[in-house]
């Protein structure tokens, strides 16, 4: 009771400091009278820790007690960042670490720096994982994450003489004091093999008789909530060899060898795939898929079982959530522990399934669907290949009572897909298997009902539903912009708007105001000032602080467009050059900033790279553009990085051709630092415009319903003369390397079709680019669109996302530790 009531551990400055220091001298070993940046930063970070198992704990304990319906989120990807001051934050020890570390002479800030980054996620769906989970904490809600606790997270991007290197992320080459092994919390993860029948009580089973066993390791990472004790458990699992791993082997003589092979078990766990467009028939990235799985359910089925016993109880205390397809196979899987093990029958164990699963999409085109081959899952998993049969059997049966001999119909949605290589579409059984399937904005969900999904949103209207994404303001506003973080304090009045968002809308009202205008411009220079200095340390390009800051930050896709965000460079570069001196002062300089990652397969996505250098190193270094305009890519984006990219923005892109973007949530993190939006119709920007009215930022571009017969027309368009102009130039080798440019304006011009529609959208895009110049010269109306898209941000926040799936998917009620 008295562990409920109060912490061991005090957060008093003085009580931070012994702890540092104790960690210091007993955690990593090292004189408390001499250490280094490092050494405080992990002895910070064990001091933390600490704080965060206690509450971590007490969650547990209470939850545990009340024992309430708790949901799953199943994802292989989180992309966690750092994590030493997002805890300090959501603890609100920050001034008392300040404090305890200046008298040791060290500053906070150059101690979070030291750590790095958890990248254990390709982009968006990721990052948006990892801003969930702080949401569902800080809303006190029953849940845990589960994931894969890769050696090698997101590769590191190198870029040397401008093409992309990839390097691996040995990320935890030095520790990572923010998980705790479990050692005793780990299960068997069986594949291969064949299916055989037992008879039971004089009933036959079907039994999978594996051929290989590998072991899953618990690695969890406490979650807290912000303003709460509340702290979730992220459990990552890690593949180990197993004592019942083919032991056959080492009767051989072998025994080299066959140690070596047992070794090779850890493999499954060792390495992110690093595409996020689509992978079809790798078996490592099947058997991380199953890993993940199989160890998750064990653990989840035993904690229902700690309680229970009647099967039938499992979806009033379990909710499964998928992130997209990747972890779907846990459909298959519940089924066979229910059936096979639990010797429940079909319809009964079929009902379970229905009522736990919900699954969201994060997709838009169908190509980007995931199907694995029939021969692969058979081979690697075969009794889940028997029971996806069956679903798809009993399915399409129900399907023809209802369609008649509609067979076109009946083959697109069949959950096997037939053809020279059978393959099982993972979404089909999602939604058949799911209660409850969404898209990630309003009108992604829309282009779900009337085209990716249509015939099962004929079938099931009831199961589809709408979830805008979010992200959270405690990383993107309190952690990485602290001065914004406190102005909007003191105009508020209070600091409630930290854990109830929808307050930001109170400074509406102000954003006229001079007095605050003033103070908005000071914060947002300082920031600019932080990340020129960034800049200029890693590129060694000087930038000026007045210029506009323009920034496309985002994974290198030909949809998001980065090409076309390149070419309009080369269009204001041309136009400086022919323009009169005279003129010159008219013009607002810029500096303009790209950077993220391409797929290491993505050949298109890596010439745009080397493009964006190319182009920057002509305009970097002609002496006569001086500061009217600079180009940097910024190398290795990842999350860390944009905390300090975001709040120093003036102008963030997001421009995809409309229908391409599911949602995008990096627009929305720019949004609530008050950096205006260049954007097209798409994805969750369409949100935004109605949020904060379509004067407070650059809309342009093809619409939505307009895309499908400018497409049509692509081949008799007359490209813009400025269009084909900027392309000749970078196909006649103006910047260089024509050649090996030849094949990217291929892709936009003529015969490749412009599938995105570039050519198209080019002059509504220098238009928007044009009005977003005239207003940055009226800094005033500037400043109050900063202010109003910051009070428009509220509804980004993953507090509200998670809310909704909470009421609406999901059925969990807030289980508040005292
Ligand atoms: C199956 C494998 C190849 C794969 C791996 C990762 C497929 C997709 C992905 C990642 C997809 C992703 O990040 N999608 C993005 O999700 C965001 C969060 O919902 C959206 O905001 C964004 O528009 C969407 O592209």
């Amino acid at each position: 009771v008295f562990k409920l009531m109060d912490g061991y551990l005090k957060n008093d400055s003085v009580s931070l400091q012994k702890a540092i220091l104790d960690h210091v001298e007993f955690t990593v070993a090292r004189s408390r009278f001499s250490f280094d940046d490092f050494e405080a930063y992990q002895a910070l970070s064990h001091s933390v820790r600490d704080r965060l198992i206690e509450r971590w704990h007490d969650t547990h304990q209470y939850v545990k007690r009340k024992d309430p319906k708790r949901v799953y989120f199943l994802s292989l990807e989180f992309l966690m960042g750092r994590s030493l001051s997002n805890s300090i934050i959501n603890l609100g020890i920050k001034d008392q670490c300040v404090e305890a570390l200046s008298q040791l002479g060290f500053e906070l800030e150059v101690l979070a720096e030291q750590e790095g980054d958890a990248a254990l996620g390709n982009g968006g769906l990721a990052r948006l994982s990892a801003c969930i989970m702080d949401s569902l904490a800080t809303l006190d809600f029953p849940a845990w994450g589960y994931g894969l606790r890769y050696q090698y997270g997101l590769f590191r991007q190198v870029i040397l003489d401008g093409f992309q290197h990839e390097q691996p992320d040995y990320w935890l080459n030095f520790g990572n004091p923010w998980e705790i092994e479990r050692v005793h919390i780990s299960y068997p993860v069986k594949f291969y093999g064949t299916v055989e029948e037992e008879i039971v009580d004089g009933k036959k089973f079907k039994i999978w008789v594996p051929g290989e066993t590998v072991e899953a390791v618990a690695y969890d990472n406490p979650i807290p909530g912000y303003g709460t004790r509340n702290t979730i458990n992220l459990r990552l699992w890690a593949a180990k060899p197993s004592d019942q791993y083919d032991m056959e082997s080492f009767n051989t003589g072998d025994y080299i060898n066959a140690v070596i092979n047992r070794q090779k078990a850890e493999t499954i766990s060792s390495v992110l795939y690093p595409d996020d467009r689509s992978y079809q028939g790798k078996e490592l990235r099947l058997k991380q898929q199953y890993f993940f799985v199989s160890a998750s359910l064990q653990d989840i089925v035993r904690r229902f079982k700690d309680l229970h016993t009647n099967f039938q109880e499992f979806p009033d205390k379990v909710a499964l959530q998928l992130n997209d397809t990747h972890p779907s196979l846990m459909i298959a899987e519940l089924m066979r522990v229910l059936v096979d093990e639990e010797h429940l029958d079909w319809n009964e164990a079929w009902g379970i399934v229905g009522k736990a699963f919900s699954f969201t999409t994060h997709i838009v085109v169908l190509e980007g669907l995931e199907k694995i081959p029939v021969d692969l899952l058979g081979s690697l998993l075969p009794r889940h290949l028997q029971i996806i049969y069956d679903i798809n059997f009993l399915f399409v049966e129900d399907l023809k009572k209802r369609f008649g001999s509609d067979y076109d119909r009946l083959s697109r949605m069949s959950i096997v897909e037939e053809g020279p290589v059978k393959n099982v579409r993972m979404a089909n059984l999602s939604i058949v298997s799911s209660h409850t399937v969404n898209g990630v904005s309003q009108v992604h969900s829309q282009i779900l009902k009337t085209k990716v999904f249509k015939d099962f949103y004929e079938l099931w209207p009831e199961k589809f539903q709408h979830k805008t994404n979010g992200v959270t303001q405690r990383r993107w506003i309190v952690g990485s912009n602290p001065g914004l973080c406190g102005l909007i304090t003191k105009w508020l009045g209070t600091e409630a708007w930290i854990r109830n968002v929808d307050l930001l809308l109170g400074l509406r009202q102000h954003a006229a105001n001079p007095e605050l205008q003033e103070e908005w411009r000071m914060i947002r220079r300082v920031n600019k000032k932080r990340l020129a200095d960034y800049i200029e340390a890693m590129s060694g390009v000087k930038v000026c602080i007045d210029a506009m800051f323009d920034v496309q930050v985002k994974r290198i896709h030909e949809y998001k467009r980065q090409l076309l965000n390149v070419l309009s460079i080369i269009h204001r570069y041309d136009c400086i050059k022919n323009m009169k001196k005279g003129d010159r002062r008219k013009v607002v300089s810029r500096v303009c900033l790209i950077g993220g990652k391409a797929a290491p397969g993505y050949e298109i996505a890596k010439k745009i790279i080397k493009l964006v250098h190319v182009v920057a190193e002509k305009i970097n270094n002609d002496p006569d553009i001086g500061d009217l305009l600079k180009l940097v890519f910024i190398p290795d984006y990842n999350v860390s990085v944009a905390e300090l990219v975001v709040p120093g923005s003036d102008l963030s892109q997001h421009i995809s051709t409309a229908g391409h973007e599911a949602s995008g949530t990096s627009s929305m993190k720019f949004l609530m630092n008050g950096c205006l939006l260049l954007a097209t119709a798409d994805g969750s920007t369409l949100e935004i415009i109605e949020e904060i009215g379509e004067d407070n930022l650059f809309v342009f571009g093809a619409k939505l319903h307009e895309v499908p017969s400018l497409r049509d027309k692509a081949r008799d368009f007359e490209v813009p003369r400025q269009f084909a102009r900027v392309v000749r130039m970078v196909r006649e080798g103006y910047f260089g390397f024509g050649d090996y440019f030849e094949s990217l304006c291929d892709s936009i011009e003529g015969n490749g079709g412009d599938f995105y529609l570039l050519g198209n959208d080019f002059m509504s895009y220098l238009e928007a680019q044009a009005a977003a110049d005239k207003t940055f010269v009226d800094q005033e109306r500037w400043t109050q669109m900063s202010i109003l898209s910051a009070a428009g941000s509220g509804r980004f926040s993953t507090d509200r996302t998670v809310g909704e799936y909470a009421e609406k998917t999901w059925g969990i009620t807030p289980c508040k530790c005292p």
